[in-house]
């Protein structure tokens, strides 16, 4: 293993490039920033890069929605880079810092990214990533895409084990998340658990080990067993994590809801808005989208929205009205650092 570097190991499913392929990623060593600033010389002030030996279609704007999380954006930019160089993409990287200690509104953050990297550049593409979400093959490409694109289709937030081979298998229809906490799976979905070979499942004996066995709804969230079950979600509306929508299919949905304050519900109103709109998402081969999430606990005042689930019925009703179009915020401040631009803003609190 090699830390603390990106490593473009050769895929052997692969018969496209030689260069680009499975990445081995890891957050186990200390990284700074004067050393990314280092291997990535040819990132000009503000986080842009344009490639010097092609001119790309689309100029991409990767908006981060951000607070207190310092740590997980070293490790980004450290990865992400190198990976847009590679893929050739001209961009630039907005970091969204929402100030104060108000209850976090990851969508409302989204909204004022694209609406201020509109001021800064003429970008024709938005791609939306959370700060701690990497993508561990470099032929996910992100630009945009015919349809609203999903990139972060499977990804194992804590570790892999002998799950992640049934994960890879091209034959799934649908997105999986793989997940330990009972909170991240929205209600309807079907659960599903996979016992290793050799182990018995703590609560339901009776499950084969080597097999995935799947309860359809309603089933009982693992509660004691959390970090031994891995839940296995087919969840085709699953939008969260990294998504992408040109400036046309952004502005066609009114752009993202300003009203989902705390944890979830808000990526559910995204599908929603994309497909009561005529379109359809667009998602990488399940074996591209992987994604490995940095490990983390639920931050202060981000707590869940107990409001997400009546709110994700209503989209309806309220995208017209709530989105890019009623957009409010105030920006305290833009700066340009070498590998990104940051944009500090108030963005007020819940009604
Ligand atoms: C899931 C989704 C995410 C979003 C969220 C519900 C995946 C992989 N991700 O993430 O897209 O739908 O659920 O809202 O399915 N953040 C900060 N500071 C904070 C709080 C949040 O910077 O105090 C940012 C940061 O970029 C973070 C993102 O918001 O990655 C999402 O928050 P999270 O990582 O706590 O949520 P998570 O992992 O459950
Ligand atoms: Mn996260």
């Amino acid at each position: 293993m090699v830390f603390g570097k990106t490593l473009s190991l050769q895929n052997p499913l692969s018969l496209r490039s030689q260069s680009m392929g499975r990445l081995l990623i890891e957050f186990s060593s200390q990284i700074t920033l004067e050393r990314v600033q280092r291997e990535n010389p040819n990132v000009t002030e503000g986080g842009k890069y344009i490639p010097p030996d092609c001119r790309p279609k689309q100029k991409v704007a990767i908006i981060i929605p951000f607070r207190h999380r310092d740590n997980h954006l070293k490790y980004w930019l450290h990865y992400l880079h190198p990976i847009l160089r590679r893929q050739k993409i001209e961009y630039g990287i907005f970091i969204i810092n929402q100030l104060g200690e108000e209850t976090f509104n990851r969508a409302k953050l989204l909204n004022v990214g694209y609406t201020e990297a509109l001021k800064d550049g003429e970008y024709n593409c938005f791609i939306f990533s959370d700060v701690d979400l990497i993508p561990m093959d470099d032929r996910n490409i992100y630009h945009c895409y015919d349809q609203p694109r999903h990139f972060a289709i499977a990804m194992d937030k804590f570790g892999f084990s002998v799950s992640t081979s049934l994960l890879l298998s091209p034959s799934l229809p649908m997105p999986l998340l793989v997940t330990t906490r009972p909170s991240y799976i929205p209600a309807g979905s079907a659960l599903c658990f996979y016992v290793p070979a050799g182990h018995r499942h703590p609560l339901s004996p009776s499950v084969s080990p080597g097999l995935f066995t799947c309860a359809a709804p309603p089933w009982s969230p693992p509660s004691s067993a959390q970090s031994f079950v891995k839940a296995l979600l087919p969840y085709a509306g699953y939008f969260g994590g990294v998504s992408g929508l040109s400036k046309k299919q952004f502005l066609k949905i009114n752009g993202f809801p300003n009203e989902y304050w705390g944890w979830g519900g808000e990526d559910d109103d995204i599908y929603n808005r994309i497909t009561l709109n005529g379109m359809k998402v667009s998602r990488p081969d399940v074996r591209i989208g992987r994604y490995r999430m940095i490990k983390h606990e639920r931050d202060k005042h981000n707590e869940p929205n107990p409001q997400r689930f009546t709110k994700i019925q209503n989209t309806k009703n309220t995208m017209r009205k709530d989105g890019i179009s009623s957009l409010m915020y105030r920006v305290v401040s833009v700066k340009k650092h070498p590998l990104y631009t940051n944009i500090s803003v108030e963005i007020g609190k819940p009604p």
